[in-house]
């Protein structure tokens, strides 16, 4: 089947400025908070409420279309045929929670495995980053510049503390040297946000152990359209079906980081 692309663009940005003022006008009301894997992973009323809406809108709108959302109201995606919508509602839940800010509506319009349309949505900032695949990546109106090469020791990378500290899963002792190398450190809470900030050429690399399809399908799909390179640790395709670690950077760190830090070492 064909689609139209720029009709599903202008459909996706309603729908997420839609979901961005109901989450604005939530900071009023009373959040209902529980949580999920451990008492550290927060899920709230209105992470439910917003792929809720997502799910309905969408099914209304092409019932033909997947959708593969974090809290389990759409569909069990086990591929990517056809046209595939990936949905994280709020990224960044304990920002939200706890800040009211730094969190970000992320969404990845994928056909047959390629990504096609890809959104992050700063809420609180009213900042929409967007891009379609061939056309570039955009904040609101603004073009956002091919990246350009960064030496690693004037480099920014987001990494967040955990993966630093002792952990019994985790190969932690390799992000030490690129810690004390790179020009320094940022943590944001939302890998939506890293992602956007990466493509805007605020952050040179990113790298993380653990994330979900959802976490990263908006921003792979901005990242590459600026010219940066989207994997995991281990310099493999980032899995968009199940969870994998990530590394995102502007394309020269990407490869000396992973030649010089990571290859072999995981
Ligand atoms: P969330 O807020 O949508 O859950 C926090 O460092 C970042 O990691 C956020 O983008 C958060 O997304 C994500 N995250 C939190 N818990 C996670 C988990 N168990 N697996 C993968 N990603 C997670
Ligand atoms: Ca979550
Ligand atoms: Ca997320
Ligand atoms: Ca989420």
């Amino acid at each position: 089947m064909t689609e139209n692309w720029n009709e599903i663009d202008r459909f996706a940005k309603d729908l997420i400025h839609h979901a961005g003022e109901t989450i604005k006008n939530s900071f009023k009301d009373k959040l209902s908070i529980e949580s999920k894997s451990n008492a550290n992973d927060l899920v709230t009323n209105m992470d439910k409420e917003i792929e809720q809406y997502f799910v309905k809108e969408i099914r209304r709108y092409n019932p033909d279309h997947k959708i593969l959302g974090e809290e389990g109201y759409g569909d069990q995606v086990t591929s990517h045929e056809g046209t595939v919508w990936i949905v994280d509602p709020i990224d960044g839940t304990m920002n939200f929670v706890h800040q009211q800010r730094n969190f970000a509506i992320s969404i990845g319009i994928y056909h047959n495995g390629i990504g096609m349309l890809g959104y992050i949505y700063d809420v609180v900032l009213d900042e929409l980053y967007h891009a379609h695949k061939g056309n570039g990546a955009y904040m609101n109106e603004e073009k956002l510049k091919p990246l350009k090469p960064v030496p690693v020791s004037e480099a920014i990378f987001s990494i967040n503390a955990t993966w630093i500290t002792p952990h019994e899963k985790v190969p932690y002792q390799i992000f030490g040297p690129i810690v004390h190398d790179v020009r320094g450190t940022r943590s944001y809470g939302s890998a939506a946000l890293e992602l956007a900030y990466v493509a805007a050429g605020r952050l040179d690399g990113y790298l993380t152990m653990r994330l979900a399809p959802w976490d990263i399908a908006g921003g792979k799909i901005l990242i590459e359209e600026v010219g940066g390179v989207v994997t995991n640790l281990q310099n493999q395709t980032h899995s968009l079906l199940g969870k994998d670690s990530l590394f995102a950077g502007n394309a020269d760190v990407h490869n000396e980081i992973y030649q010089n830090y990571l290859q072999g070492k995981l």
